[in-house]
């Protein structure tokens, strides 16, 4: 029999990732999915007659039980997120709601559905993953940040994540479940949504270069990251949960680069000088700024195997020959548009 996977926020970056992983794993892939008609499904419409759907909502316990007992999966991915961070100061509540107390309603689901309690130390039969976060650690206590650096969050993101961490760490430690976070650093790639930097600069980039705009306006671009490519970091969860201990792991390139580095790179990579595009609009400068966060994914790399296979040129290099195909069949149904022939 075929394991069964259910993804939260599989309409997302990483969803659309993970579920071709667990599908090409053998899995059968179950996503909860909420709202009507959900217009970001768009990411997985290439899957969506090899996947299964299951309605619910972060924001809703009851949905979370009836969708974890309909579906009775092996694993649980906890993806779903409100994951832009800047929004997290404009709806502190909903993001703590979700990004926090959505975790505990998905651990409380799962703990329901399977009976969890002392008595059964190994976990009553479901794994779970959480979508835990670099912005976790904030400003940095030391560099690089492996397992045991401490949290310092400097958004209400970084907060309410921080709270999915320990609940999901304590649901292990006080109900023996299989449950483990991933402490995953910024990763990328062509379906990385607009409003990130990476794919904020890989669209402009291939816009100014086919004459459709001609300014980039951009926040800090001292700020560095370590960046990589989101189908390397899936196979990093599915390895979390096939392992014999529950564990949390870091996940990184263990690279740092700044904005700068990758409006270089991006602009570079067609033969246009940014300086002559990129503006600074204080506005887009956070309340409270993570200046530098980098891995050390040496637990992962022993433990797991895991390993990245695209460095940030590439990724960057990858991201703006995709965004350069879709501006220029964009600008191409335009102009047919115009000129009347469509
Ligand atoms: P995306 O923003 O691309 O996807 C977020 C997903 O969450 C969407 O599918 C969205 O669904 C879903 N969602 C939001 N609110 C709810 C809700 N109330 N109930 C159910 N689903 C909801 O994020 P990514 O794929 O980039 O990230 C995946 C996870 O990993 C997130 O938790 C993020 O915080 C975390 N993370 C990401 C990193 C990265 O660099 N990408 C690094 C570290 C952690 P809908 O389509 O309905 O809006
Ligand atoms: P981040 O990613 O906040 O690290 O969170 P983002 O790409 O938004 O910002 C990275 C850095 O770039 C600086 N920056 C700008 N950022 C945006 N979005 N737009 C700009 O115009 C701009 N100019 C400079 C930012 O100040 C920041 O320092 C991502 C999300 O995926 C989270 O969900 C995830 O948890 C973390 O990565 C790890």
């Amino acid at each position: 029999m075929a394991k069964r996977a259910l993804i939260t926020g599989i309409t997302g970056q990483d969803g659309s990732y993970l579920a071709e992983h667990l599908l090409a794993e053998g899995y059968q892939v179950w996503g909860l999915v909420r709202g009507q008609a959900n217009p970001r499904k768009s990411r997985i419409s290439r899957l969506v007659s090899d996947l299964h759907f299951v309605e619910g909502d972060l924001m809703d316990q009851v949905s979370l039980v009836s969708a974890v007992d309909f579906v009775q999966p092996d694993e649980v991915y906890n993806l779903a997120a409100i994951s832009f961070v800047p929004m997290s100061w404009q709806q502190p509540e909903l993001t703590t709601e979700v990004n926090g107390m959505g975790v505990l309603r998905v651990l409380e689901a799962v703990r329901m559905v399977c009976g969890l309690d002392k008595s059964r130390p190994t976990g009553g039969g479901i794994r779970f993953y959480q979508a835990s976060s670099s912005e976790m650690y904030g400003k940095v206590a030391e560099t690089p940040q492996n397992e045991q650096t401490i949290f310092h969050p400097r958004s209400p993101y970084g907060v309410a994540k921080t709270y999915g961490h320990f609940i999901t760490k304590n649901y292990r430690e006080s109900f023996g479940m299989f449950g483990v976070s991933g402490i995953l650093f910024n990763h990328e790639s062509p379906r990385r949504g607009a409003e990130f930097v990476t794919r904020k600069i890989t669209m402009a980039v291939a816009e100014i270069k086919l004459g459709m705009r001609d300014k980039l306006y951009l926040g800090n671009l001292d700020a560095v990251r370590d960046w990589g490519f989101a189908g390397d970091y899936v196979r990093a969860m599915h390895l979390m949960l096939q392992q014999e201990t529950a564990t949390d792991y870091v996940v990184g390139t263990g690279q740092m680069h700044s904005v700068r580095d990758a409006v270089q790179i991006a602009f570079d990579a067609v033969d246009l000088n940014w300086r002559d595009y990129v503006v600074i609009d204080p506005a887009l400068v956070r309340p409270a700024e993570v200046e530098t966060l980098c891995a050390d994914p040496e637990k992962a790399r022993a433990e797991l195997g895991w390993k990245q296979s695209v460095d940030f040129e590439e990724l960057m290099r990858m991201m703006v020959e995709a965004d350069l195909r879709k501006a220029s069949n964009e600008h191409k149904y335009s102009e047919l548009m115009l000129a009347g022939s469509w």
